[in-house]
């Protein structure tokens, strides 16, 4: 199988699988949305990549429904929740896609979420971890990620027990993901005796951030804890350094990647925290021969890819289960699966669509990787 998904705006993804290769077989199309291009393209690449991978082992699997083979169908939305709505209309206009895996930023997933419930057609999301996002009552909706909530107040437990930070200083992206998750963290530091400083926003694309660091500096926080995703905490971080603020840097998930260390250079994101939804995939027996076929294929596995792989293939078990190309069906026989069993762990949804075996890690830089720490609390 050739590598896929490496051009910028790549939009149309077509994976043979099941029923062989010929290309003359009816589809069934499996989306995958994400942020495909620009400065989030590497997280969003990653798990689309999984589902990728995912679909083009269906028959070894033991995923099909006679006479059709699966498709993948991927969608740039660019991490903007407009163009998210627009790929996410794209996709119900469809006939032939039977669900989503998608999408990557909670700003999209919360839009997007409503087209595909008017659309009867199955939404998993392999990384949004916003918990409003599963209470607008859509049974269409479901998650294999954690979700903030949890995300949130274990980072702050951790700050205020395993690092004995005493002061808090919150920054988010103003973002459904960032803000909540740094509200999240924000109201469990209080009930852990922290004193928050300020919680202070910035905006996604921008790249200055002197002025608001200038601010905060004579504030001189034990830490800093930023909801955002890796472009803008790498800069956040470079441009402290710059300014001499010596303060720990803290995040969630959205910096958990290698490419914030990157951005933000090794020698500087030396030490910096991260929860990350699930665990150390490189100890997980399970996922052992999912991380060389993905090596083997796409070069690093990403921390995001597995979320991807197994979100595609529970939505392959459903198509299976139903054994007929129809929405409703396979949202049906989804939502009759008690449990499935992934690589990231057993997922079993609740009556919301979340993962009720929420799994969460604390990572750290350490000499220019980001390495496993400890199970989350
Ligand atoms: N949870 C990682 C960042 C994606 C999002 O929830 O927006």
């Amino acid at each position: 199988m050739k590598r896929i998904l490496q051009f910028p705006r790549v939009v149309l993804i077509l994976i043979l699988a099941g029923c062989g290769g010929n290309p003359k077989t009816p589809v069934i199309k499996i989306g995958c949305a994400a942020p495909l291009s620009g400065d989030q393209a590497q997280i969003g690449l990653e798990n689309c990549r999984g589902v990728e991978l995912a679909v083009a082992q269906a028959e070894e699997n033991g995923f099909a429904i006679p006479g059709y083979r699966f498709q993948v169908m991927s969608q740039d939305d660019q991490h903007n929740p407009s163009q998210a709505v627009n790929v996410a209309k794209k996709f119900a206009a469809d006939r032939d896609v039977m669900g989503v895996i998608g999408h990557f930023n909670s700003s999209c997933t919360k839009p997007a979420s409503a087209i595909y419930y008017a659309a009867g057609m199955v939404q998993i999301t392999p990384a949004s971890t916003n918990p409003d996002i599963s209470k607008q009552g859509f049974n269409t909706f479901f998650r294999v990620s954690a979700t903030d909530d949890i995300q949130g107040p274990s980072g702050a437990r951790y700050a205020a027990s395993s690092l004995g930070i005493k002061t808090v200083i919150l920054i988010d992206d103003k973002t459904t993901y960032g803000k909540g998750l740094a509200d999240e963290f924000e109201k469990e530091a209080k009930k852990q005796g922290l004193s928050v400083l300020t919680h202070e926003g910035i905006t996604q694309g921008d790249k200055d951030f002197t002025p608001l660091l200038i601010k905060i500096k004579p504030l001189n926080p034990d830490m800093i804890y930023f909801g955002g995703i890796y472009p803008e905490g790498a800069l956040l971080i470079r441009q402290a350094r710059s300014l001499q603020i010596p303060s720990l840097f803290m995040g969630g998930d959205g910096i958990a990647s290698p490419m914030f260390i990157e951005l933000a250079s090794p020698e500087i994101a030396e030490g910096t925290y991260a929860t990350m939804v699930g665990q150390d995939m490189k100890k997980v027996p399970a996922a052992e021969k999912f991380i060389q076929n993905y090596e083997a294929k796409y070069g690093p596995v990403g921390l995001w890819s597995a979320y991807g792989y197994d979100a595609a293939n529970i939505l392959m078990s459903a198509l299976t289960k139903a054994g007929v190309k129809d929405r409703g069906k396979i949202l049906e026989a989804l939502r009759s699966t008690p449990s499935f069993t992934g690589i990231t762990g057993i997922i079993a949804f609740d009556e919301k669509g979340d993962n009720k075996n929420q799994v969460l890690g604390i990572f750290k830089v350490h000499s220019g990787k980001l390495d496993y720490v400890e199970p989350a609390q």
